[in-house]
């Protein structure tokens, strides 16, 4: 993979959105250079690309790169993407959400999108919280964890974002860390080019809103958290039941090649045509 800075100025709008408004040390940096090693290893063109995000500090990369973007309604990002993947099958759509973003609010049209398995990879950036808007709990918020919302603990349970994809039928569903950008780069070109529904789900520190409210002194104890906390899944799987607790699983959880909705809806729609 080239280095990212050589890439800046030929996929980001540098001369117009800069500075970006990322906190030190936030992961939404490393998800975003990711996205452009993953296009450019791909040797997609610009053009071929579109990157809708909904509202939220992870929204503001459809503001960064220099692709077709469409930067939209918070938690409506994948009903846009549906629209552009039916309208032109051949563009490539990444769809970059926030926990809040693509499982609170988004959350219906995250579960139908996957089901449908319409051809979009779905970028879940999950820090836990909803970061822009000052901390408040998402359904990714862990349980007894605090926020703005819960000063004194999260009562409820939080979403696992890999079973849930699963449990909806997504063709390849993965997880990774911004600890862990190699595997990032590699779950996303995968996820670019399979077809159907493909969900990469990134754990991503906010330091500012999350992680000073759970007792870490700073960012960097966040990603020191994710390296003691995080296995390989093919690791994980060997582990007896009784070691697996506490114990995140990362990687490849499912990898299915099964034809996009776009792609039967392109099939009916020539089958129709041609008995006119
Ligand atoms: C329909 C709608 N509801 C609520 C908001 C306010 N809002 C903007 S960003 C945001 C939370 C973003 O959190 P998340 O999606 O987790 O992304 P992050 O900022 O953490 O990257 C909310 C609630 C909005 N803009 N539009
Ligand atoms: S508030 Fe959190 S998610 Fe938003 S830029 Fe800062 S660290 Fe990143």
């Amino acid at each position: 993979m080239v280095e990212t800075t050589k890439l800046i100025h030929e996929y980001l709008r540098h001369s117009k959105k800069f500075p970006h408004v990322y906190c030190p040390g936030c992961g939404h940096g490393i998800v975003l250079g990711s996205i452009i090693r993953s296009v450019h290893h791909l040797g997609l063109s610009k053009d071929e690309v579109v990157l809708i995000a909904g509202i939220g500090c992870s929204g503001r990369m459809a503001v960064y790169v220099d692709f077709n973007t469409i930067h939209t309604t918070h938690g409506r990002a994948l009903t846009f993407a549906t629209g552009v993947k039916l309208a032109n099958p051949k563009l490539k759509v990444i769809v970059v959400m926030g926990d809040g973003d693509a499982l609170s609010i988004g959350g219906n049209h995250f579960i139908h999108a996957a089901r449908r398995n319409i051809g979009v990879t779905a970028l879940v950036l999950n820090n836990n919280i909803y970061g822009m808007t000052g901390g408040q709990s998402s359904s990714t918020t862990p349980e007894n964890s605090y926020s703005t919302t819960t000063p004194y603990g999260h009562l409820e349970r939080d979403f696992d974002v890999v079973n849930l994809a699963l449990g909806c039928g997504a063709n390849f569903v993965s997880r990774t860390t911004a600890l862990h950008a190699q595997l990032m780069d590699k779950l996303l070109t995968k996820a670019i080019e399979n077809p159907g529904f493909n969900v990469v789900e990134v754990l991503t520190p906010c330091f500012t809103q999350y992680g000073r409210k759970n007792k870490f002194k700073n960012v960097v104890e966040m990603y020191s958290w994710y390296r003691k906390n995080t296995i390989k899944v093919e690791k994980y799987k060997e582990l007896p039941e009784e070691k697996r607790a506490g114990k995140i699983p990362i990687g490849v959880f499912s990898d299915k090649q099964e034809p996009g909705f776009e792609e039967k809806y392109g099939q009916l729609r020539e089958k129709l045509r041609s008995k006119k």
